[in-house]
C-alpha cells in the first residue's frame, strides 16, 4: 500500500483507548505512513523518538461558557489542520465526542473511520444528551470498528451500525516475561499477583483486594495494584480492614507497565464492564495467565488455555480460581501458551494490517 497521510484522534490520559490509538499511530508511522496524532496533550505512551507528529487540540476557556468547548475546538482543529497537512483520512478512537466532532468538521465529504472502545457505547452512548449526534456521526462514517464482538453487538443495538471487529494488539517485543524483576516487587517465596487499571469504580479494585485477602489465607502472596484513580482510597481502606495492607502494594502509573507485568505470576481483572481488557492482553503477552470476570469482551480474550473466568461479584470463586492456577502443575506451560497465544492472535502486524484494509476501503480502494 502507498504511504498515507493520516490523522488519528485520541484521549491522551490513562485509558485503554488512548493507549491503543497511540500504539497504532506509532506502528503506522514506523511503516512509512505520515501520521498526525490529535490530542489535548502528548499521549504518555507515545515514545519520545516516535515519528508520529503530535498536533495539540487547545481547550480554550472563555468565562461566558460553562466549561472548555472540547468538541468544537477539536472540530475546528481537525478542519483547519486536515487541509494544511493534506490529510487523506481521519481515524478517531472513542466515539464521544470524537465521532461527532469530526462529523461536525467535515460532514460526509471526508473519509472518517471511528473505533469504539467500550463505555463510549455502553455508558456515554446511552446518555440521551450524546446519543443522537453520535449515532448520526457513526451512521455517516466510511467505517466503524469495535474492539470485540461483544462491543460490536452492543453498538449495533445502541446505534444501528455494524462495526467491523478488530481486536487490540500487543507488542511481544516489548511485553515479554521478566522473571528476574520479580524480586523487586515480592519477597522470596511469595506469589506476585498484579492488577493494572485506572481504578475507576467499574474496575472493582476493592473486590480484587477482597479476593486477595481470601487467597492470602491459603498461600504466601503479594498483590500489586498498578495505576491510580478514584477507587484507590477505598481499596486501601478495604486492605486495612481485612488486615492485608502489608501485602498490598500500590504502584503509580508508569509508561513502562511491561516492567511490572513481566514480573507477575498472575494478572487479576474483576471489572463489571470491559469491552476488551487491554491490560489483560499485555499480561498474557508477558506470559502471565489471567483470572478475570466474564463480562463484555473478556471471554473472547481470556480463553481457558490461558486463564480462568469467574462470575462478576463471585469473590469466593475468584479466589478459588487464583488458588487453582497457582497450584496447577501445568502453570509453567500455561505461561508459555499465554505468550504464544498473544503473539499469534494479537500481533501488531496482524492488527495493523486489518486497520489498513479498513482505510483502503474507506478511501474507495
Ligand atoms: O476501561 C477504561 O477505564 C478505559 C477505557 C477507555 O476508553 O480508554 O478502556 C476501554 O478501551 C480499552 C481499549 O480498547 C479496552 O481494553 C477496555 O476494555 C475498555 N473499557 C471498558 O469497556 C470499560
Amino acid at each position: 500500500m502507498r504511504p498515507l497521510r493520516l490523522g488519528l484522534v485520541a484521549y491522551p490520559g490513562l485509558g485503554g483507548s488512548g493507549i491503543v490509538a497511540t500504539e497504532l499511530a506509532h506502528r503506522l508511522a514506523q511503516m512509512g505512513h505520515e501520521v498526525f496524532l490529535f490530542a489535548t496533550e502528548r499521549p504518555f505512551r507515545l515514545p519520545k523518538e516516535s515519528p508520529v507528529r503530535f498536533v495539540p487540540v487547545d481547550l480554550p476557556f472563555y468565562p461566558v461558557f460553562p466549561g472548555p468547548l472540547y468538541t468544537l475546538s477539536l472540530a475546528g482543529t481537525l478542519e483547519r489542520e486536515a487541509g494544511r497537512l493534506g490529510l487523506e483520512l481521519i481515524h478517531t478512537h472513542y466515539a464521544i465526542p470524537h465521532a461527532a466532532a469530526s462529523y461536525l468538521a467535515f460532514g460526509e465529504g471526508f473519509p472518517l473511520v471511528h473505533t469504539l472502545h467500550g463505555t463510549d457505547v455502553s455508558v456515554l452512548g446511552m446518555d440521551p444528551a450524546f446519543h443522537g449526534p453520535t449515532r448520526r456521526a457513526l451512521k455517516n462514517a466510511r467505517a466503524t470498528t469495535a474492539v470485540s464482538q461483544a462491543l460490536a453487538l452492543e453498538a449495533e443495538r445502541a446505534f444501528g451500525v455494524r462495526p467491523t471487529v478488530i481486536p487490540n494488539a500487543v507488542d511481544p517485543e516489548r511485553f515479554h516475561p521478566r522473571p528476574e524483576r520479580k524480586s523487586l516487587y515480592a519477597e522470596e517465596g511469595e506469589w506476585l499477583l498484579v492488577h493494572a487499571s485506572n481504578f475507576r469504580p467499574i474496575k472493582r479494585v476493592p473486590d480484587i483486594v477482597r479476593a486477595f485477602a481470601k487467597v492470602r489465607q491459603k498461600v504466601r502472596a503479594r498483590l500489586l495494584l498498578l495505576g491510580k484513580g478514584p477507587e484507590e482510597a477505598e481499596a486501601r481502606r478495604v486492605a486495612r480492614e481485612l488486615g492485608v495492607e502489608a501485602w498490598v502494594t500500590f504502584h503509580p502509573p508508569t509508561p513502562h507497565p511491561e516492567e511490572v507485568l513481566g514480573a507477575a505470576d498472575l494478572f487479576l481483572l474483576a471489572s463489571e464492564e470491559e469491552s476488551f481488557g487491554q491490560a489483560a492482553l499485555e499480561a498474557l503477552a508477558c506470559g502471565v495467565p489471567v483470572v478475570a470476570t466474564a463480562v463484555g469482551g473478556v471471554p473472547e480474550l481470556v480463553r481457558p488455555e490461558v486463564g480462568r473466568l469467574v462470575e462478576l461479584g463471585d469473590l469466593e470463586g475468584f479466589a478459588e480460581a487464583v488458588l487453582e492456577l497457582l497450584a496447577h502443575p501445568e502453570l509453567p506451560k500455561m505461561r508459555q501458551r499465554a505468550r504464544a497465544y498473544a503473539q499469534e492472535h494479537f500481533h501488531p502486524e496482524r492488527i495493523t494490517r486489518q486497520y489498513l484494509e479498513v482505510y483502503a476501503k474507506a478511501l474507495g480502494g
